[in-house]
């Protein structure tokens, strides 16, 4: 049976670290929210995480659905998948390395996230420009600067080299590494720009992604949607500055 993606429809968002390890591995699945028909869209996920009879209801969006299983978080939902999909490492140890990069990633993504909310998500991101300004302007300085830093830092400390992460072959985080920078790049185009020479193996591995057979299929696909500013990684011109 396909694997069920529930995520929000029209955005890339959290979901497309799932879709990206669905789509390398070639394996069929369903985006449940982007479909119509019974069972499917928006409605059929909403009524899942309210469904009073499912006895493991999840919190939030994204979330996968295997046969009678449903997993949450992007992080929990990869180390789900990795051996099942052949994107992680035979050694079983590697694994608890990978979940915690992964896990450094969701770390990442949520302050990504407060850059354009940083007071509430129930806010516009117009009522809380002043304080999306000055947070920005912390998170392009400080800690785009600590987290790529780190990531360069393990790649090339990697033992088996720094063609990847961790260990000698493609495992779901360098996927979701190649997706860090991709809509880094899209929402601060400008501070992007002035650190790139910092991090070259990490631009490697996102250059090396970014060709891999399934991948550049699916990016030239109608499943990639651009980025736009209801995801995560928005570009909005005034937060954009050199660091
Ligand atoms: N830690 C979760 C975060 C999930 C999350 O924040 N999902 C967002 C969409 S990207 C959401 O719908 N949140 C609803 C809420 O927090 O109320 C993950 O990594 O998957």
């Amino acid at each position: 049976m396909a694997y069920e993606l529930y995520y929000w429809d029209g955005i890339q968002g959290r979901g497309e670290f799932v879709r990206l390890a669905l789509e390398e591995a070639g394996v069929d699945y369903v985006d449940v929210a982007r479909q119509s028909g019974r069972g499917m869209g928006t409605g059929a996920m909403l009524e899942l995480m309210k469904s009073k009879s499912e006895p493991h209801i999840p919190f939030a969006p994204p979330f996968l659905r295997d046969g009678d299983l449903i997993v949450s978080h992007v992080a929990n939902i990869l180390f789900y998948l990795g051996p099942k999909l052949g994107l992680v490492p035979d050694n079983e140890t590697l694994r608890y390395i990978v979940n915690g990069l992964q896990l450094t990633i969701t770390d990442l993504v949520a302050e990504v996230h407060d850059t354009h909310h940083p007071i509430a998500t129930s806010l516009y991101y117009e009522d809380q420009k002043d304080a999306a300004k000055a947070r920005t302007k912390a998170f392009i300085g400080e800690r785009i600067p600590k987290f790529l830093g780190y990531f360069e830092q393990v790649l090339q400390q990697n033992p088996g080299g720094s063609r990847y992460i961790v260990g000698d072959a493609l495992s779901y985080v360098d996927l979701s590494l190649f997706q860090v920078i991709e809509g880094l790049r899209y929402a601060f185009p400008k501070a992007m720009k002035a650190q790139d020479g910092d991090y070259p193996g990490l631009i490697a591995l996102h250059d090396a992604v970014a060709v891999r057979p399934k991948i550049a299929a699916y990016l030239g696909s109608k499943r990639r949607l651009a980025f736009n500013e209801d995801g995560i990684f928005r570009h909005y011109p005034e937060l954009d500055t050199t660091p």
